[in-house]
């Protein structure tokens, strides 16, 4: 399956599954896997349609994770949920060349590298997985990605790097109707460079098979409204609205119900602005609201 079956019938909601002991939203709760397993039907029972596995925390300023523990961490869960979801797209979110492999075998179907598959083998491992692969720009590395972030014109910044960074894919041999592609909000940005590109969504349409946004919980809702992080599901929500009305293909969250009901409405909404003719409903206007 290619990634434009998943977003066939609209914006796609990706719920977000932290299988890390520090997790920031989750405070570890998850760790157990069976516990992981219940969060994830219950996500896919919100109306999830992919899931994403992460066990490296991708905080700014946390620290690496060893290989052997990011795997114990994720593949029990991830072969758990194929098992018990075949019908679920399952998505590894990792940066590590050698557990990509492996969970292509354990049955991944996207992998989620928020380093844009910058680490030596990353792309061949890609390639030779056969999964879909989501490039997610970042300006620096998780540890000092938000130490001062410049950029001259950050959307075309955005757009140029992910253009490389497909022609490089592209190369070894990874087609691009197997990538999505996604401007990391949060991830060596601030404020202001976070809502040019969320407000531009539909420059980075054209690159790959569909754009993925990261909306939920982000520190830039911190920033813009000084809510802490257990306050920031409107926010989260506005963004995933604003996203699917300029056509993301996936939105990435941890309020996947609410999310759910969020970009069905943005959708419905963009609907109705493509078939009324402007304001009149059907042949012409009744008196009804
Ligand atoms: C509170 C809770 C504050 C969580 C920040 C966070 C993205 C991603 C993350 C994203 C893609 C996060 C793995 C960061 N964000 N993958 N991953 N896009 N593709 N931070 O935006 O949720 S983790």
């Amino acid at each position: 399956m290619l990634p434009h079956d998943w977003f066939a019938d609209g914006t796609a909601v990706m719920g977000v599954l932290n299988v890390t002991p520090d997790s920031f939203s989750d405070g570890g709760r998850f760790l157990d896997a069976r516990q992981a397993i219940e969060r994830a039907c219950q996500m896919v029972e919100d109306g999830a349609r992919i899931i994403d596995i992460g066990g490296e925390s991708t905080r700014p300023g946390a620290t690496p994770v060893p290989l052997e523990e990011e795997r114990a961490r994720v593949l029990p869960v991830l072969r758990a949920l194929r098992q018990a979801l075949p019908r679920v797209v399952l998505s590894v979110d990792t940066m590590k060349p050698e557990l990509m492999r492996e969970a292509a075998d354990a049955g991944a179907d996207l992998l989620n590298d928020v380093n844009g598959l910058r680490a030596p083998g990353a792309v061949e491992a890609a390639r030779d997985s056969g999964c879909a692969v989501c490039l997610m720009h970042m300006q620096g590395d998780p540890q000092t990605m938000q130490q001062a972030p410049a950029y001259e014109n950050v959307v075309d910044e955005v757009a140029d790097w992910l253009r490389a960074r497909l022609e490089v894919c592209a190369a070894a041999g990874i087609d691009r109707n197997r990538i999505l592609v996604d401007p990391g909000i949060g991830f060596g940005k601030q404020l202001a460079h976070n809502l040019s590109l969320l407000a531009h969504i539909e420059r980075f349409q054209a690159l790959a098979a569909g754009v993925l946004i990261g909306a939920s919980r982000k520190s830039m809702y911190g920033q813009l409204l000084d809510l802490p992080v257990e306050e920031r599901l409107a926010p989260g929500l506005a963004v995933a609205a604003v996203a699917a009305w300029q056509g993301a293909a996936i939105i990435r969250t941890h309020d996947v119900r609410e999310t759910v009901h969020a970009v069905a409405t943005a959708q419905a909404l963009r609907q109705a602005r493509l078939g009324d003719n402007g304001g009149r409903v059907g042949s012409r206007q009744t008196g009804e609201a």
